[in-house]
């Protein structure tokens, strides 16, 4: 028998509660299935079965949750035994009934140890799901085998796909769970397991397969998404592949060939890129100032500007439940911005994804008003008005004014000068900048801007308030264009110089969606409005090197009004509204003119040269942000493109792609282009020295 309360193989206890073996998984923070795990998973699950006063088992997740999947530290390694599919088999195996007993995230590895139980039981508030996508893998562990058996390939394939984990509610309508537990989770699965004769084994499942026909049709929608909407991953194509398993192997070979699609996933450079950027998404969160100061509560907000920026600032604190007070200057600007915030919820509505009811309980936390000192309150105050240095200077003194003493105050900016700002208070030290990208609700990226006066718990606050709205966080110096918009520029004017030198702006944004972008360059260009460059380069006119190269073409498109999407032609036409363009003939004759001009005879690009040239200008600038400290790492710069600009998250980041590419070479490159383009070409030191230390990226990373 076993003694109560026997301490096994740490971090995996086993005890008994009657004739109940309850197996407890203690791996903090999140139960990651580290080689420990599993093997204390299996000691206890073999010596609960072997034990005759045993009647059932339960397995548990001690602390905030089930085991949160396999513990992707150890990927990379050489896998130790024992393997998580054979535990998971093994726990299926077993003579007598095995509940798991979910809570907090059960996911990846740890849903397929739900799945290979024979009973689940969840609290209300549990989440469950596969989000192997999102690390470049698919469910390694019998999750593409025995999920589909249960609630079929549609819903499977969803689960799988999207990677996003259900609600407790909506796996127990789908049959995925079996009971909620009302109170205390560890007495409820108890209680169920008493009630429990015999195992029930999800591989021998026929419910989700009943409808072949149904499960062939979700299988060809699933392959014709990866083709399309998944472009370039591997993933997904071999999720679909699992899953055809499921109707044409037995359980046994599709598991085996789960595995080999796992493996040949992992050891796919889309997967360790898909890795190293988890990993630098969490790092970008732990920044000095926040290891130094706490946050200064955050209660209620104030947002200055109902506009685009404004409106969607204001959506994403409602929706994350702060109350929110927005001033405008007026009565007519105010109901604007209360009109631009209710369109978003109103288009939901349309789209049957919200209630009024929803609706209601929102925007009751929304307050209008045209008057600063109605901000006395708040904990903080986001200015989103007109990007105009003279026009946030004056909102910037009105807050001055009304503010209590510790409020925090930020500027939304994409390039002015937070000092400059600041400069017209009394109270510098409370001052930082927020860089939202538009939609402001939905873009998960915030450059959170320190300037040297910047308090710790300022910046500490700042990063406190991306947590709350869910975005996510990337520290960046008080320097033009911060990170994104100054690398940004720079790539830019590498794609202009291709341009006037033979390539179309249609071969290079070809060769960028082919790298893997959702858009092209010159297409997110028309988006975003051509106005808006053209507003910065005359600002900058006079300020410019007039040694270096400067291109013309984006201007005279200006110069015709073309602004993009909104006048409906740019780089590209856009007929009768439409929103993908077509590539334009007279923009080419334009581009020809200005080459013309400068007696430039186009040559021809391969897609590959225009990559190599962009993705150099790309890392040598920021190599050059780096070394000023405007960025504290390279991964940094990672989470920055990936979550802002739209880079391949499946290639990790600019950073990590520069890694693989080898710093070498890319120096090389940078070195040859230089031979015509020396001033635009200098090879940052920061590369120059990497390479001479034979260091990587990656390297800085760590240190
Ligand atoms: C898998 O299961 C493969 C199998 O199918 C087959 C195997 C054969 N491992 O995100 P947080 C760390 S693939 C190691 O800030 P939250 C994380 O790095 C896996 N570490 O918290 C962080 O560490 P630190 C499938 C992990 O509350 C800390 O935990 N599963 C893992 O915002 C807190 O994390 C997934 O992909 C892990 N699996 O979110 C789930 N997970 O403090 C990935 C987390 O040092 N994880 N850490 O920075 C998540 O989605 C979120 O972390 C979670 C918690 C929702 C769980």
């Amino acid at each position: 028998a076993i003694a109560k309360d026997a301490l096994m193989t740490q971090p995996v206890t086993l005890s008994t509660a009657g004739s109940i073996a309850v197996i407890e998984i203690n791996n903090p923070p999140v139960n990651a299935l580290s080689q420990a795990v599993r093997q204390g998973l299996l000691d206890a699950v073999v010596q609960a079965d072997a034990d005759a006063a045993v009647t059932a088992i339960v397995i548990l997740g001690a602390g905030r949750s089930f085991p949160a999947g396999a513990d992707i530290k150890e990927f990379g390694q050489p896998m130790q035994d024992p393997h998580l599919p054979d535990v998971i088999d093994r726990i299926e195996s077993c003579s007598k009934p095995v509940v798991a007993a979910l809570h907090g995230t059960a996911l990846g590895g740890g849903f397929e140890i739900a799945l290979g139980s024979h009973y689940r039981i969840a609290v209300p508030s549990a989440r469950v799901g596969l989000p192997e996508i999102h690390l470049g893998l698919i469910p390694g562990a019998g999750g593409t085998q025995r999920l589909p058996r249960l609630c079929g390939a549609a819903m499977a394939l969803d689960i799988m796909f999207k990677g996003t984990p259900i609600s407790a509610q909506d796996a127990l309508a789908a049959g995925l769970i079996d009971r909620l537990a009302e109170g205390d989770l560890r007495q409820a699965a108890l209680i169920y397991a008493a009630e429990l004769q015999t195992p029930r084994r999800s591989r021998e499942a026929t419910s989700g397969l009943a409808d072949k026909a149904a499960f062939e049709a979700a299988l060809t929608d699933a392959e014709e998404t990866a083709r399309s909407r998944m472009r370039g991953q591997m993933a997904p194509l071999k999720i679909v592949q699992c899953l055809r398993a499921c109707i044409t192997q037995p359980f046994a070979d599709g598991r085996l060939f789960e595995r080999d699609c796992f493996f040949e996933c992992l050891a796919s450079e889309q997967s360790k890129g898909m890795i190293h950027a988890f990993f630098a998404q969490r790092a970008s969160a732990k920044v000095p100032e926040a290891s130094r100061a706490e946050p200064r509560p955050l209660n209620r907000l104030g947002v200055v500007g109902g506009g685009t920026m404004g409106a969607g600032i204001t959506v994403a604190a409602l929706n994350s439940g702060l109350p929110v007070t927005m001033i405008e200057r007026d009565h007519d600007s105010l109901a604007r911005g209360r009109a631009n915030v209710e369109q978003v919820y109103d288009r939901l509505i349309a789209k049957g994804r919200m209630s009024e009811a929803q609706k209601s309980d929102i925007m009751a936390r929304y307050q209008g008003s045209t008057q600063f000192a109605d901000l006395s309150e708040v904990d903080m105050v986001i200015e989103a008005v007109f990007e105009r240095l003279d026009v946030k200077r004056a909102v910037f003194e009105q807050l001055d004014k009304v503010l209590k003493p510790d409020a925090v105050l930020a500027s939304n900016t994409s390039y002015i000068d937070i000092d400059e700002i600041s400069s017209v208070t009394n109270r510098r030290k409370h001052v930082l900048g927020l860089h939202f990208f538009s939609p402001a609700n939905i873009m998960k990226l915030l450059e959170i801007v320190v300037p040297q006066s910047a308090a710790d718990d300022v910046v500490a606050t700042g990063f406190a308030l991306a947590k709350i709205l869910g975005k996510i966080p990337v520290r960046a110096g008080n320097s033009p264009g911060f990170i994104g918009n100054r690398i940004l520029g720079k790539y830019g004017d590498c794609a202009a110089h291709m341009m006037e030198d033979g390539a179309t702006p249609y071969e290079i944004d070809a060769a960028i969606v082919e790298f893997g972008y959702p858009m092209g360059l010159h297409a997110m260009y028309d988006l975003a409005g051509l106005d808006i460059g053209w507003d910065n380069r005359k600002a900058a006119q006079g300020k410019r090197n007039p040694a270096e190269r400067y291109v013309e073409i984006a201007d005279r498109i200006c110069e015709r009004g073309w602004f993009g999407q909104k006048t409906g032609r740019g780089f590209y036409l856009y007929p009768d509204g439409a929103r993908i363009g077509a590539p334009d003939p007279e923009i080419l004759a334009l581009i020809e003119a200005e080459r013309a001009k400068k007696s430039i005879t186009a040559r021809r690009f391969t897609a590959e040269e225009i990559m190599a040239r962009y993705l150099a200008a790309m890392v040598n600038e920021a190599c050059e942000v780096l070394r000023e400290g405007v960025a504290l790492k390279p991964s940094d710069i990672d989470v920055t493109f990936v979550h802002g600009y739209g880079f391949p998250r499946y290639r990790g980041g600019p950073m990590n792609y520069a890694d693989s590419y080898g710093l070498a070479r890319m120096l090389d490159d940078i070195r040859r282009y230089g031979q015509h383009d020396p001033i635009f070409w200098q090879a940052s030191p920061l590369l120059v020295e990497l390479v001479a230390s034979g260091q990587t990226f990656n390297d800085l990373n760590k240190g």
